[in-house]
């Protein structure tokens, strides 16, 4: 059996909940408290970060390298893409880049170098980038999801929910569909479900 080591409003947990979702993989999914984690996961994972996959045995806990195990396993959509190595660049960026100024973002008060519209507009220059990818198709990079619109989907998500209204008076407008699609989703609500 795989278990997997979640916390519900983790975004790199709810990634890799969506992708184990889709591959149809069977996971036991043990909801942890990040203040009190279980020390079974501690044994396997002494990082202490969650996602944590146990699959038989073998420890995955980067929630993208979860991502493309369970992909690897089954793929029914091409999420893959067959390898588009645009796939990785934008995870990155959204990793390495997006993730700091969405933080920088949310916690304004803890970074009073900057006021937060400054932050605000460091990460706005990548919901331009995803904005114009989405120009002429409903997806980031093809016309049905990818790992990259769903490893991004819950920090653009973080990001639009700092300020609702800021983010729905934006000229994003497709990245607003693109989000909004995704959140209605069977797929979203039923990673989400408590
Ligand atoms: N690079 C890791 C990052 C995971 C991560 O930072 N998870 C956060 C929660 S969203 C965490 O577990 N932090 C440890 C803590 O809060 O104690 C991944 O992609 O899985």
């Amino acid at each position: 059996m795989n278990t997997l080591y979640s916390f519900r409003r983790c975004p790199y947990a709810m990634r890799a909940r969506m992708a184990l979702r889709y591959s149809g993989v069977p996971v036991e999914i043990v909801e942890v408290s990040l203040k009190a984690k279980p020390a079974e996961m501690l044994a396997i994972s002494p990082k202490g970060t969650v996602p944590v996959l146990d699959a038989g045995g073998r420890v995955i806990d980067e929630s993208l390298e979860i991502m493309r195990w369970a992909l690897a396993q089954n793929d029914p959509q091409g999420w893959l893409l067959a390898g588009d190595s645009r796939i990785a660049e934008l995870i990155e960026a959204n990793d390495q880049g997006f993730k700091v100024q969405l933080n920088r973002y949310k916690y304004a008060e803890r970074y009073p170098e900057q006021p937060m519209e400054v932050y605000r507009a460091e990460g706005a220059v990548y919901l331009q980038r995803l904005e114009v990818l989405l120009n002429d198709r409903d997806y980031l990079l093809a016309d049905h999801p990818s790992l990259a619109d769903i490893a991004l989907l819950p920090f653009v998500r973080q990001f639009a929910h700092v300020d609702r209204e800021w983010f729905a008076q934006t000229p994003y407008v497709r990245l607003q569909a693109w989000l909004q699609r995704f959140l209605e989703s069977e797929l979203f609500t039923t990673i989400m479900k408590k």
